[in-house]
């Protein structure tokens, strides 16, 4: 070991993993920059790095091609019983779980060196932060959670000796024999892959991937699963959620906290340029929001990471300009293709495809390929501080104080471009039916609806129905000075099937009509659904979409609505006696109110 650790229970813990793991070294990081290059060096040395001509200190890596994104179906919520895990979860009991896991880290970090990473989600020292530290056999693993969490040798002056921290353990699951040549990703196969959370302990155990929120644990292993079970306990609220702060042209902000599920836009969202002339708009973050109520009664939003792990395909100066120009340099791109200038190259970026790239297998490419060029899920690492329009105030301490919750999906029917709940109630019963049509970032037929409670599905780490018990006591708490609730989408289609919203920085239009209601400045008309915009409420000066669009965009169709009562039904049955009593109340009066 390079340094001695001071905190008792973490040196117990790293002897403890290196035992059962048996790793030919013990690293400890300190986050600096000359640890970064030096762990760059490392993976350029090994051919596993490769650095991008175009774009200063940016590297290119490419993952197995079994091990591209979050393996759900191995994802565990291991608590003493299975209804505590809940319906959404897949359950195994923590001894049983346990013991297979201890089985393969027996010996697993064989021939390689056991990085120790400790980390802050949220600044370091902020009372809403917290500590964590991952163990993991993956320089990528390193380099990444240099970008996406704050580590720092602060962060072990800051544990002392017996300070508290989460221990996220991570092995990509792959010994090397003596003599053994590794290859450029390894990993373990599909059915070795564990992703397992203990929330009664704060405990993470992740086996067998190197990729993404299977592997830099502090982000939804801990940022959500873990964090919403302390947040549940601690009364606060950890959520899939990107921050942003509007201003009006009379300088008064606004701050909007929303949950989507993936595929929705929220990266977009979360930089957005407004068309509207005037407002500004800034990221405070564009994944996870850590929610503490305030000394003035008000609701305060941290983002816990420190930057931002997007999905690189679709991304262009057309639909998320400061996205590009965050990606300038310093970035990580994962599974991008590879141009011969020595650039990335991606589905859906500016200008026209190269005429030749090594695509994310490494096989050269050619816009006449079947395949495509960039994974799917390709992602770019970059750290949020580079993003232009990166709120000042995004580090503060204390939070930013949300105004607005908005929830929603990709529906191309039935749902309006915009609604606003009646009340706290209502909002949390549009934000536990939220639903989106699958696309092809989901496992799975392509337009079936999947019921994605406040884009939580994947990341609750505890019985979703408590979870919106949970809710409604937050809402309960918090009393007058709640955020007010609405529930968007971006995504109707007209009947020849084309999207009728023009959707990216005219979505300004619909955040505007938003934070004028919270000012009560704006009107809206009642509904079975909830509050919409009327004729005029919503600000379509310069907007290039006919009356006819509009009017589409904003129906509310009673029919069909009735039509979706029976899914919803379905779905608030899963969780038995769990569900709040006032979400069957919502439902009733739902129902009511379409007559
Ligand atoms: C993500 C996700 O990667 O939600 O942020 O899947
Ligand atoms: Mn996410």
């Amino acid at each position: 070991m390079n340094i001695e650790v001071k905190n008792k229970m973490l040196d117990a813990w790293i002897r403890e993993v290196a035992e059962m793991c048996t790793p030919d070294e013990i690293y400890v990081c300190n986050g600096s920059r000359k640890e970064y290059d030096q762990m760059i060096q490392q993976l350029l040395d090994s051919g596993i790095a490769i650095p991008l001509k175009k774009r200063p200190n940016s590297y290119l890596f490419r993952s197995d091609p079994s091990d591209v994104a979050r393996v759900e179906d191995n994802t565990y919520i291991s608590t003493p019983s299975r209804t505590e895990a809940g319906p959404t979860n897949n359950w195994i009991a923590p001894d049983k779980l346990k013991k297979t896991m201890k089985d393969l880290y027996e010996g697993c970090m064989k021939g390689r060196t056991m990085y120790v990473i400790p980390f802050s989600m949220g600044p370091i020292g902020s009372p809403i932060s917290k500590i964590g530290v991952e163990i993991s056999d993956s320089p990528y693993v390193v380099v990444n959670m240099h970008i996406m969490t704050r580590v720092s040798d602060r962060v072990l002056e800051l544990l002392g000796t017996n300070g508290e921290f989460i221990p996220c353990l991570h092995s990509i699951g792959a010994p090397l024999e003596e003599g053994q040549e590794d290859s450029k990703w390894p990993c373990a196969p599909i059915e070795k892959k564990y992703i397992s959370h203990f929330p009664e302990e704060n405990l993470i155990w992740s086996y067998g991937s190197g990729y993404g929120g299977n592997a830099l644990l502090g982000k939804k292993c801990l940022a959500l699963r873990i964090a919403s079970a302390m947040a549940k306990r601690e009364g606060w609220m950890a959520e899939h959620m990107l921050i942003l702060r509007l201003t009006n042209p009379e300088g008064k902000q606004f701050h909007i906290a929303a949950a989507f599920p993936s595929a929705c836009g929220k990266t977009n969202l979360a930089m957005m340029q407004p068309s509207v002339p005037g407002w500004k708009c800034e990221c405070v973050g564009d994944d996870i929001a850590w929610m503490k109520i305030g000394p003035d009664g008000r609701l305060y939003a941290i983002n816990p990471e420190n930057g931002f792990f997007g999905v690189a395909p679709g991304t262009s100066y057309d639909t998320n300009p400061m996205a590009m120009d965050t990606l300038k340099e310093n970035v990580i791109f994962t599974n991008c293709a590879l141009t011969d200038e020595g650039d990335v190259w991606w589905e859906g970026i500016d200008g026209d495809p190269p005429k030749h790239a090594i695509d994310w297998k490494g096989n050269d490419w050619t816009p006449d390929s079947t395949d495509v060029a960039a994974h799917a899920n390709a992602r770019f690492t970059a750290p949020a501080a580079q993003c232009p329009v990166i709120c000042e105030d995004w580090e503060k301490p204390e939070g930013v104080p949300i105004d607005i919750f908005i929830f929603g999906g990709r529906r191309s029917s039935v749902v309006p471009l915009v609604t606003e709940a009646y009340n706290w109630d209502h909002g949390v019963f549009l934000g536990s039916t939220a639903a989106s049509e699958t696309t092809a970032a989901n496992i799975g037929a392509v337009g079936n609806l999947r019921r994605d409670p406040f884009a939580m599905k994947p990341f609750c780490g505890y019985n979703m129905g408590d979870y919106f018990q949970h809710w409604m006591e937050m809402g309960d708490k918090l009393g007058d000075k709640a955020p007010r609730c609405f529930y968007v989408n971006w995504f109707r289609k007209s009947e020849d099937g084309k999207f009728l919203w023009p959707g990216f920085s005219d979505n300004s239009r619909v955040l505007k009509w938003m934070c004028e209601r919270v000012d009560g400045k704006a009107g809206a008309e009642e509904t079975p659904i909830g509050l919409l915009p009327k004729d005029g409420d919503l600000d379509t000066q310069g907007l290039d979409t006919s009356a006819d669009d509009l009017k589409e965009l904003l129906k509310v169709d009673a029919e069909a609505w009735k039509a979706e009562i029976p899914d919803i039904e379905n779905h608030f049955t899963t969780f038995g006696d769990r569900l709040p009593d006032r979400l069957k109340k919502q439902l009733e009066e739902f129902r009511h109110r379409l007559g």
